[in-house]
């Protein structure tokens, strides 16, 4: 159900929204097709602006807003993503009903745990590796705490945090269903995609 790489637009990586939608464009070109988009720096207006002009841009790729769940439905995303700290994935499900997706990040085994029992429709767990794209990271947990993820877990697992194609084959082999990618993207995001596509294949 989830395709092995799940690639995550951060709009503080683009000087503009045309960097950020050509960026996109390319993502999809190379076979792309399950995109977040995430913005720590904007307001709301521009996210819902941003998300707008990639629903129209990117048809058939299924799209996830970021911590949001009301800028998701008006966008006509296909889901949001939650962490701990924003609503909880029951919460989220109220405002998106059954038919849209609801992820939600975990970092230790009991939140892990704890998004099992929860109606979401993956758990992403991390950072797997270091990873500088996010402030204030959570601590690393290793292909390890991959594997104690997987073994607590039967919902689809996405694996994040400091991955790369250069490391993105044993984290599937860790148990992870799919990788979710920031920077490794971002230097020439279509080759970048085949290449992440083509190992992970
Ligand atoms: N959550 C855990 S690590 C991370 C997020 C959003 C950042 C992942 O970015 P990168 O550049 O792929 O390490
Ligand atoms: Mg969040």
């Amino acid at each position: 159900m989830l395709p092995r790489l799940y690639a995550i637009i951060d709009a503080a990586c683009f000087p503009d929204t045309s960097a950020l939608l050509a960026f996109a464009g390319e993502l999809r070109a190379a076979g792309v097709t399950l995109l977040q988009y995430r913005n720590k720096v904007g307001s709301a207006r521009q996210m819902l602006s941003h998300a707008r002009e990639l629903r129209r841009k990117l048809e058939g790729v299924r799209l996830i807003m970021n911590d949001r769940a009301d800028l998701c439905l008006a966008a006509g995303f296909d889901g949001v993503h939650v962490g701990q700290e924003d609503l909880s994935v029951e919460g989220a499900r109220r405002v998106l009903g059954n038919a849209l997706w609801v992820g939600v990040s975990t970092h230790v085994p009991e939140q892990v745990q704890a998004a099992a029992a929860t109606s979401a429709d993956y758990v992403a767990v991390g950072p797997v590796f270091a990873t500088r794209t996010k402030a204030n990271p959570d601590p690393v947990i290793g292909l390890e705490g991959l594997r104690m993820a997987r073994s607590l877990i039967r919902k689809p697992l996405v694996a994040i945090g400091g991955i790369t194609r250069e490391n993105c084959r044993p984290v599937l082999e860790a148990g992870a269903d799919s990788v979710a990618v920031i920077s490794d993207l971002l230097d020439n995001p279509g080759k970048s995609a085949e290449e992440f596509l083509r190992r992970l294949g």
